[in-house]
């Protein structure tokens, strides 16, 4: 039998990829630094929308802020260029158009009790097993294109490669499945997902998106904690609005809008 736990065969995913335009280019790296920064690279050469840069392992993936985002072998790492038609403020609705495309293949596929954590994160009963990294290159007023960066944790045990601090909130798909899964398999649900969630959300339907993604968001409703620049914030997470913000309810009753930070919630 052919081992589709560890590496995605390129030629068999594109053989049974139900998409029109996502994932029709393909470029593999056994290794590579960040899928994220290849595709920029890629992206302004010209590569063209729906070009998918993928990798066996990365050696600096990123998290947001430059954090560092563990790729060992057994994940899945990639990146899909996107040319959308939205000015660059618009570009956050990308992050919620790639949640929700994991969210809905980790629940449909695997029948998994999964949730979307703002802003980036894609949890399985309770723990991280998805971040998404956008970023975005843009000329005036308008984005030149925008690089979605999907990391999932699947074929590993998070308890022998991740060091200690993460090991009790992550976790990866065989840990959660009891069973490793195929790589290509789950890439193609994804872009099939991914590009027509991404069409809706850039055709003037992002409302329905994050209607979705709320769905699954399980922190809504909850007291909660937000780190952010200007230090710690606490209320009850109320909603998240369509500039991609939380909206924070403190104890005054103020209700901040807050735009970049990381959340954790004291009830699950
Ligand atoms: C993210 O950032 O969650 C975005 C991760 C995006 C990764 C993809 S992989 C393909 C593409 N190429 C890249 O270089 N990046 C993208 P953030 O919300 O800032 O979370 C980062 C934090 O998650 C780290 O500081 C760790 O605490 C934790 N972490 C690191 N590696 C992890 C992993 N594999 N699984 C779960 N949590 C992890």
């Amino acid at each position: 039998m052919k081992n589709t736990s560890k590496r995605v065969n390129v030629a068999r995913l594109q053989e049974g990829l139900q998409t029109r335009w996502v994932g029709r280019n393909v470029f593999f790296s056994r290794e590579i630094g960040s899928t994220n920064e290849w595709a920029k690279e890629l992206a302004g050469l010209g590569a063209c929308e729906g070009t998918v840069v993928l990798a066996e392992i990365q050696s600096a993936g990123r998290g947001r802020l430059g954090r560092e985002w563990f790729s060992p072998v057994g994940g899945l790492w990639f990146s899909v260029i996107l040319r959308p038609q939205l000015k660059p403020a618009e570009s956050v609705r990308l992050v919620f158009a790639a949640g929700l495309a994991v969210a809905e293949a980790l629940h449909e596929q695997y029948g998994l009790r999964v949730e979307t954590k703002w802003p980036n994160d894609v949890l399985v009963n309770g723990r991280k097993i998805c971040g998404v990294l956008t970023e975005m290159n843009s000329v005036g007023e308008k984005a030149n294109f925008v690089v979605v960066g999907i990391g999932v944790n699947v074929n590993f045990d998070v308890s022998k490669v991740f060091p200690k601090e993460l090991q009790r909130t992550t976790s990866s798909l065989e840990k959660e499945c009891g069973r490793q899964v195929s790589l290509d398999e789950l890439l193609r649900v994804l872009l099939v997902k991914l590009e027509k969630i991404y069409e809706s959300s850039t055709l003037g339907d992002f409302s329905s998106v994050l209607l979705e993604w709320k769905k699954y968001a399980r922190f809504l409703g909850s007291q909660a904690e937000v780190s952010t620049d200007d230090g710690k914030l606490c209320g009850v997470a109320l909603d998240v609005d369509e500039e991609g913000a939380l909206l924070l309810k403190q104890e005054s009753g103020l209700v901040k809008h807050v735009f970049f930070g990381d959340i954790s919630t004291k009830k699950q």
